[in-house]
């Protein structure tokens, strides 16, 4: 068992073997200029920021031999997984389905959906592709991890308020221990982010844990081992 005893709002323990990082829409539709994220009218750069430490986080991850899961929120090309509510939502300067500089927005195979390079997988990371905010909504995840054996979940990613929150909240209902990475997620409004970190610690951790990713880091390096 190892544990990250500066997480907050108390030490996290944790089954490395059991433990899977999911790295959540670190896609070029919400990261980049052009994509559906810039598009809502949202500026970029607060989640370019948090791309060298969601690499580093992930190649820990790796090395200590933790699963690591990617989701990417896209679309089918004919939308048929795009429900109108989600379609029509807003007055966005490009909808869903819509040709943009990197393809159709966030349409499956389109160049926005891609996972960004420097946080790519590596062959045999599972992808899942996910039409909703939360991964575990019309995915397979739930199933995914039943079969790997998992039972603590870290979190990473795009945009914390949203996507992340949405799935970490699905994972603690699911009976995960969850953890999010405090510096390796990231939000277009920074007080948003901050107010996700401070509501899923809250109360005892009602939703979960966080920390940062050098915290992660020395756990996973063994001197957090218990
Ligand atoms: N708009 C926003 O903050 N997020 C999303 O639409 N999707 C994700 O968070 N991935």
């Amino acid at each position: 068992m190892a544990v990250i005893s500066a997480a907050r709002p108390f030490a996290y323990c944790f089954e490395p073997a059991a433990t899977a990082l999911i790295v959540i829409d670190m896609q070029r539709d919400f990261i980049e200029e052009g994509g559906f994220g810039a598009a809502l009218g949202n500026d970029v750069l607060p989640l370019r920021a948090i791309v060298p430490t969601t690499a580093r986080l992930i190649a820990a991850a790796r090395k200590a031999g933790l699963s690591v899961i990617y989701t990417r929120e896209c679309h089918s090309p004919d939308l048929s997984d795009c429900p109108p509510a989600k379609l029509n939502r807003g007055a966005p300067a490009l909808r869903i389905g819509d040709p943009g500089p990197m393809g159709r927005i966030l349409i499956a195979g389109e160049p926005g959906a891609d996972i960004l390079p420097e946080v790519a997988p590596v062959p045999g990371e599972p992808v899942i592709d996910k039409p909703g905010k939360g991964a575990f909504h019309a995915t397979p995840l739930a199933g995914l991890l039943e079969r790997l054996g998992k039972q603590s979940l870290f979190f990473s990613g795009v945009t914390t308020e949203v996507c992340v929150q949405t799935t970490m909240r699905e994972a603690n209902d699911r009976g995960f221990e969850c953890l999010l990475a405090e510096d390796a997620t990231g939000s277009y409004f920074p007080e948003f982010k901050a107010a996700t970190l401070a509501m899923i610690r809250a109360q005892g951790a009602i939703v979960g844990w966080t920390a940062t990713v050098a915290e992660i880091e020395e756990a996973l390096n063994g001197q957090g081992d218990r």
